[in-house]
């Protein structure tokens, strides 16, 4: 045990590449790799995937070459694509019993997905969300009834085009709950209607959403999710690449495009798809320090700064 107090010693590696780091003083470094440095006045967090270190090394001084973390959250350890596929199931008979239904895809590598449907048809203005119906056509994939379906004020709801996921009328967009973080990378309609522009937003706050149910569309993005991208004329049963800038989540809301989240301005018309499969990559989050971990780089450090 080495006077980390690790079973087996941290590995020091030769001075690292030519993109020297600046130099850098560690304070904590836990048997996992994982620790918190100062680099002139701020507190940057090492993960184990992105820790070099060099000589000068004893264990009170070190220098090493050092990736940006972004904040606590981990970074992605990739494997094979995932793809989840909506093509199954039957649909219920009396749709305006069946609202705030869910729908689980067939996935078969283990990250399970859960799905609901969504529009803004609460309110005498159709401002705030609540649950819909989320339908499914084989092959052609998810679609939806929203609420006002059932009461004839989103007129044409009940037939074609308008049972896929549409804007005429209401926004319609599906939540996808996944069990574990996945970084989506592809999306594919089987089916479309005159257009096919599509909207694609993301969890990115902190913890699980809160339920959108009474929110606005628009409130959404002041509430933790993120706009990922808005996406033209999606072709069917092809794989249409999404979220360019890779990012990961839990929690994803795909529908027909909706001009509210900005972006890109598509014009050509109301826009209907039925959505059969979500394609991703598992990602490993690593975990965040603990609180103590961090208090005690403080005071080694604070103690350190004493003694020189
Ligand atoms: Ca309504
Ligand atoms: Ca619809
Ligand atoms: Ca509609
Ligand atoms: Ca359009």
């Amino acid at each position: 045990m080495n006077r980390n107090g690790c079973q087996r010693p941290l590995h020091l590696a030769e001075p690292p590449l030519a993109r020297e780091s600046q130099a850098t003083e560690l304070i904590v470094l836990n048997c996992a790799g994982t620790g918190i440095a100062l680099i002139g006045h701020r507190i940057r967090v090492l993960i184990p995937l992105t820790l070099f270190l060099a000589k000068d090394a004893t264990m009170t001084r070190l220098s090493f070459l050092l990736l940006t973390v972004a904040g606590l959250a981990g970074t992605a350890a990739q494997a094979d694509p995932i793809e989840w596929d909506f093509s199954s199931g039957s649909n219920c008979a009396n749709i305006s019993t069946c609202y705030g239904n869910t729908r689980d895809a067939e996935s078969g590598d283990g990250i399970d997905v859960n799905a609901s449907s969504w529009s803004n048809t609460a309110g005498a203005g159709n401002v705030q969300i609540e649950n819909a119906y989320l339908s499914v056509w084989g092959s052609s994939g998810l679609g939806t009834y929203n609420r006002d379906y059932s009461n004839g004020t989103d007129a044409g709801e009940g037939g074609s085009p308008e049972h896929a996921i549409d804007n005429n009328g209401r926004y319609e967009m599906v939540l996808f709950n996944f069990a574990e973080m996945v970084e989506l990378t592809d999306l594919e309609i089987g089916w479309k209607g005159a257009d096919s522009d599509m909207t694609v937003l993301a969890w990115t706050g902190v913890g699980a959403p809160a339920a959108v149910t009474g929110m606005d569309w628009g409130t959404l993005m002041g509430a933790g999710w993120s706009l990922i991208g808005q996406y033209s004329n999606v072709q069917t049963n092809t794989w249409q690449n999404i979220n360019e800038a890779g990012q990961a989540s839990r929690y994803w809301l795909i529908g027909a495009y909706n001009p509210v989240f900005g972006g890109d301005v598509f014009s050509t018309g109301n826009d209907y798809i039925k959505l059969s499969g979500l394609r991703g990559i598992a990602v490993t989050v690593d975990t965040p320090l603990s609180l103590p971990l961090l208090l005690s780089g403080l005071l080694v450090l604070a103690h350190r700064r004493r003694r020189s």
